[in-house]
């Protein structure tokens, strides 16, 4: 271990992940009584995301209070914990470093929140020495909970989960996004990566949440994910998850995963992850962070 770094043992990680679960079940309540409410009005644009789509520029009040009593709550248990959080840092927060960090998305799939769909989740990952160590995506409304530690495998409900382990896209259900209201750059990519889906895809599925879509692919759930343009709270929780269950995680770009690229592919296997890269139409979206990290 290099000088400044961190060491967490397996009854630590075990200890997170019983925490964090705990919390989790706490926030979903608060969703669930939220939805089709007050709590689940759009409060506020996000005016630096405007542009990317109006599914980037949403916020609740819900998203505010989730990630409040996400924070507080680990905060209590280990002060020296640090956190990213898409409602509290956002894009201006510190670069991440070796501290135990947090990096939490309160409400991915705000848009659906709003719109009273249960495909919503809370997508949380912990990174220590900038490795994803843990990763948790909590779906309340479906009563799934997505989780893995590094090195212990994936799960969905306590029980172990792997990829579909399709190989080919013809065979292959893909999970993209339709950027509704992004500028015309952002659609016609997005209709070029379509248009190569609808002629050559068994399947194409749009669900929302990016960290629901991304613990789908080690679910088995679906057989590939990609898109540039979201951040490293909708990619933490997930993309642990895939590892774990036998998935494969590149850049957008086919290279080392990078948490703060803002892009990823996840996909059933190696060669179905090869064959993504090959058509694969990129929007240019400013990095989260100039320092890369290869978080797996
Ligand atoms: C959203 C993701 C969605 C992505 C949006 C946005 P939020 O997260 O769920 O998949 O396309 O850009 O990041 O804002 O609902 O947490």
């Amino acid at each position: 271990m290099m000088a400044g770094q961190h060491n967490v043992s397996d009854a630590d990680l075990e200890h997170f992940m019983e925490t964090i679960l705990e919390l989790v079940k706490e926030t979903g309540e608060i969703i669930a009584n939220a939805i089709g409410t007050s709590g689940n009005m759009e409060i506020d644009e996000k005016e630096q995301n405007i542009g990317e789509g109006n599914a980037s520029a949403i916020l609740t009040e819900t998203d505010l209070k989730v990630e409040k009593h996400l924070i507080n709550g680990l905060k209590s248990k280990y002060p020296d914990h640090q956190f990213i959080g898409e409602e509290s840092t956002g894009d201006s927060g510190p670069e991440l470093g070796d501290s135990p960090t947090w990096i939490i998305d309160p409400i991915d799939g705000t848009m659906n929140f709003v719109h009273s769909n249960p495909l919503v989740c809370t997508s949380v990952g912990l990174t220590v020495n900038k490795k994803l160590v843990l990763g948790v995506v909590h779906c309340p409304l479906i009563d799934k909970v997505y989780t893995a530690i590094k090195g212990k495998g994936a799960f969905c409900n306590g029980k172990s989960i792997k990829t579909s382990g399709v190989k080919d896209i013809g065979k292959a259900m893909m999970i993209m996004e339709l950027p509704a209201g992004a500028n015309k750059e952002k659609k016609d990519i997005a209709m070029e990566n379509l248009k190569y889906m609808m002629d050559n895809a068994h399947a194409i599925r749009c669900p929302g949440p990016a960290a629901m879509d991304i613990a789908w692919i080690g679910a088995g759930s679906a057989d590939a994910y990609f898109h540039q343009g979201i951040h490293s709270w909708d990619m933490a929780g997930g993309t642990i998850i895939v590892k774990e269950a036998g998935g494969t995680v590149l850049g957008t770009d086919g290279g080392e995963f990078d948490l703060m690229s803002r892009g990823v592919i996840v996909a059933a296997s190696n060669e179905l992850a090869s064959q993504v890269v090959k058509f694969i139409k990129l929007y240019p979206s400013p990095r989260d962070q100039f320092t890369p990290v290869h978080p797996l």
